[in-house]
């Protein structure tokens, strides 16, 4: 399925989209005493557009924008319920709540169940008995609905389906843009002044939290382990951002940071955003040549690495990766100045590592020798905070730009919600830093609220399936966010990996990257969690900054395999083909509709790519790329990826970078790339190759076409399976026909379809009988 471009809109384009600021009319509502300014210790704010902010807030810089640097809180505002004009699409969805009952209006039929406070306590199956109060069960499968204990709904931040549905329907995100067609531009406070380290950092530090621990460090070999507290975290992140200033680096020069999960990994990136400056975090798992190309589009002043890392069993040498990332950037007229290299004594001696003198340095030579105070960069919350390059649909990554404020207060949120996150909690995020998921979960969203974050720099199999398990009893984690990858990968172990440790530290579980399929959420949820933990599954991407549909594990009744429901704010929608909305029971494309302050700005460089890609295909909305079905209950069961996007492992991967990775294969002519199911990586890649006339086939082919790809993008992104393909169905006008080579892929070759009006109808059959080549 490809969306439909839609034909230019008659609409205007859209409005000014400076917030409005004006006195609030009438107090907030009752019952939202947790969420009022004061009592949630963030310094950000997310407003209605109702809510005067300069009037709440004392400004420094006018009357028209907040100072967030002198907020010592975090401030929901929430408009009242008469201004609340129930825009939200889940009112339908959801119903109207009565007491302690709930009224589930779908379809214009008016089913009725108890609150969940009245279940039976345990998080186990509810049986179709308690389910069903009056009229049809909440859910057909009722059998499958999972229920947060009473013991964790009650001290959940939001217990029930009814706070939640209270909340979202008085807190509106400030429309800050429609995406009516037009020039989309998203701003979100512009004018307020604030800075994201001073709101991990110094903000917590001041608030009595200095001795906390802020990192716990697992290395990559069972027992090598580490800790900063924040006061300890901020002392290095000072000396980091003062030997950056000292080199040179200024507010808006960007920083391309390639280290694998050491400490000095968010070291770096709050160090960055302390003076202002725009990281541009590349996964240590990319190529040189992936990483050049990253260098040449942001133009860094200084590259961040570290001389080698160990995986497993593995030792890898990052600084060879950039050396040779560095010259090929040079060859393009891109110079970079530093190469401030830390250096992993575990994985390599400094003397084992190339160097040049004069551009490349030692981070333990230099940056400790740094005071370990710097003032902070107060910066506009729409500068920008970082760039983060993510695959598209063509060959050339995407330089996804988020600013600094939005991304703040929707990362912080998000975070608290969705892991009903506790003080006294203990948080450990598997993702890498190099993706979105370590950006918003490991550093900024954990941080912003003073979390205790656990930083693992191994591989979760190593020794052995029970490593995390391990970490977990280690450092008595209570919240576990994971990849369905990963979940899939121990399942097909034996379960004594978990069951050998305790684990009696976890409460909350999450999920990202992909679809959990329901087997992988129930062995997650019996198995890892005992059956007590709930799962926030939660659905988001690298552009939309934080979670965008995710579970309140206190408050809504879990199916597994569904990430439920929207976040406060959020107006997601499913369209048909031609960009309608669709309503009740339907499948559809995933958009959302209406800015939320987490969204990314721009594709750094590309404004027209951003509006083209993203709020062209579907004219008033943002298209996410995912299609999407929505139950009669009104959750949402995202089922993956509609454009010429492989998610492998979670990791997103253009079909079309993998095609030109082989196609600069001396002996490879054409390449299709498709993405199959894979038991464990939920897709994997598979690649249809065209040889240069007269080249054999070979095994020895096979396997340097496949490295290729390892040398270009990067190990994560080999193709599981090279076909060869003497020719590839096309059409008439030469389209390859992706939809045959799916099939073929997936050996499904009774769906093949009329193959009649291919060019050359014969060059299936022939594909069909080297499959197994
Ligand atoms: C955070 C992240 C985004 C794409 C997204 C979708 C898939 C992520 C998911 C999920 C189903 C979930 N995705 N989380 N699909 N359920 N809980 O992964 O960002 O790397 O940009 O990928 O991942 O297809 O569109 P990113």
């Amino acid at each position: 399925m490809t969306p439909r471009v839609s034909p230019p809109s008659s609409k205007p384009p859209h409005e000014s989209s400076s917030p409005a600021l004006q006195q609030p009319s009438s107090p907030l509502p009752e019952g939202h005493s947790e969420l009022l300014a004061g009592h949630v210790k963030v310094d950000v704010a997310w407003v209605n557009e109702n809510i005067n902010i300069s009037a709440k807030y004392p400004s420094e810089v006018g009357s028209k924008s907040l100072n967030l640097r002198s907020q010592t809180r975090f401030c929901f505002c929430l408009s009242s319920k008469e201004r609340c004009r129930a825009r939200c699409q889940t009112a339908n969805l959801l119903g109207v709540l009565l007491g302690r009952r709930i009224r589930m209006a779908t379809d214009n039929k008016l089913r009725f169940v108890t609150s969940m406070l009245e279940f039976p306590s345990g998080a186990g199956n509810i049986s179709a008995l308690n389910a069903i109060i009056l009229g049809e069960a909440l859910a057909s499968e009722e059998n499958d609905l999972v229920f947060p204990s009473d013991d964790f709904a009650r001290q959940a931040h939001v217990s029930s389906p009814q706070q939640y549905f209270e909340m979202y329907k008085s807190l509106h995100a400030l429309r800050i843009s429609t995406f009516a067609k037009g020039n989309i531009s998203i701003q979100w406070f512009k004018g307020g002044l604030t800075n994201i380290c001073y709101n991990c950092l110094d903000r917590n530090i001041e608030s009595g939290n200095a001795d906390k621990i802020a990192i716990y460090w697992e290395g990559n070999d069972p027992g090598l382990q580490d800790s900063l507290t924040y006061s300890q975290l901020l002392d290095k992140v000072c000396q980091l951002s003062n030997y950056l200033k000292d080199v040179g680096v200024k507010k808006g020069d960007a920083v391309v940071i390639y280290l694998p999960m050491l400490m000095e990994l968010p070291i770096a990136m709050l160090a960055c955003a302390r003076i202002g400056a725009v990281h541009s975090v590349v996964f240590a798992g990319y190529s040189s040549e992936s990483l050049a190309q990253r260098i040449i589009d942001c133009k860094p002043k200084v590259v961040i690495t570290c001389n080698a890392v160990k995986r497993g069993a593995k030792v890898i040498h990052l600084k060879d990766i950039v050396d040779a990332a560095l010259a090929e950037s040079a060859k393009n007229g891109i110079s970079v100045d530093v190469c401030l290299t830390y250096e992993n004594q575990i994985a390599l001696k400094r003397e084992g590592t190339k160097w040049k003198e004069g551009k490349d340095v030692w981070w333990q030579d230099f940056v400790p020798k740094y005071p370990t105070t710097c003032e902070v960069e107060w910066v506009d919350a729409e500068d920008p905070l970082f760039l983060l390059y993510t695959s598209g649909s063509t060959g050339k990554p995407k330089g996804v730009l988020h600013t600094t404020g939005g991304y703040m207060v929707y990362s912080a949120t998000t975070f608290k919600y969705a892991f009903d996150y506790k003080p006294s909690d203990v948080y450990w995020c598997t993702a890498d830093c190099g993706w979105i998921t370590g950006h918003s979960y490991v550093t900024y969203g954990p941080m912003l609220n003073g979390a205790s974050v656990v930083v693992f720099e191994g591989t979760p199999t190593y020794p052995d399936a029970g490593r995390c398990w391990d970490i977990v009893d280690k450092f008595k984690v209570t919240i576990f966010y994971t990849a369905p990858t990963l979940v899939r990968s121990l399942m097909r172990e034996s379960n004594e990996h978990v069951t050998r440790y305790s684990r009696k530290s976890l409460r909350v579980l999450g999920s990202v990257g992909e679809p959990i399929n329901p087997s992988a959420w129930r062995w997650f949820f019996n198995v890892v969690g005992d059956s007590r933990c709930p799962i926030s599954d939660t659905w988001w991407q690298t552009e939309t900054g934080g979670f965008m549909i995710t579970p309140l594990p206190g408050a809504w009744p879990q199916k597994p395999g569904s990430a439920t429901f929207p976040f406060f704010g959020v107006q997601p929608v499913i369209v048909d083909e031609k960009g309608v909305e669709i309503e009740g029971v339907c499948s559809g494309y995933l958009c959302i509709k209406n800015s939320w302050p987490g969204a990314f700005r721009t594709l750094y460089g590309d404004h027209e790519r951003y509006e083209t890609t993203y709020f062209k295909p579907f004219a008033g909305y943002y298209f996410t790329g995912d299609g999407c079905s929505r139950d009669k209950d009104g959750y949402h069961w995202l089922t993956g990826r509609v454009d010429d996007v492989i998610n492998v492992s979670g990791h997103r991967i253009g079909t079309a970078e993998v095609e030109s990775a082989l196609v600069s294969h001396p002996k490879c002519a054409e390449a299709a790339v498709v993405g199959v199911e894979h038991e464990v990586k939920g897709q994997g890649i598979y690649a249809f190759v065209t040889l240069v006339e007269g080249e054999p086939y070979s095994e020895e082919l096979r396997k340097s076409l496949v490295l290729t790809v390892r040398n270009q993008i990067g190990a994560f992104a080999a193709p599981d399976k090279i076909h060869w393909a003497p020719g590839l169905p096309k059409t008439r006008s030469g389209k390859i026909m992706r939809r045959i080579l799916r099939k073929i892929a997936s050996k499904q070759l009774d769906e093949l379809g009329d193959t009649s009006t291919l060019a050359e109808p014969h060059v299936v059959e022939q594909l069909i009988e080297l499959a197994d080549r």
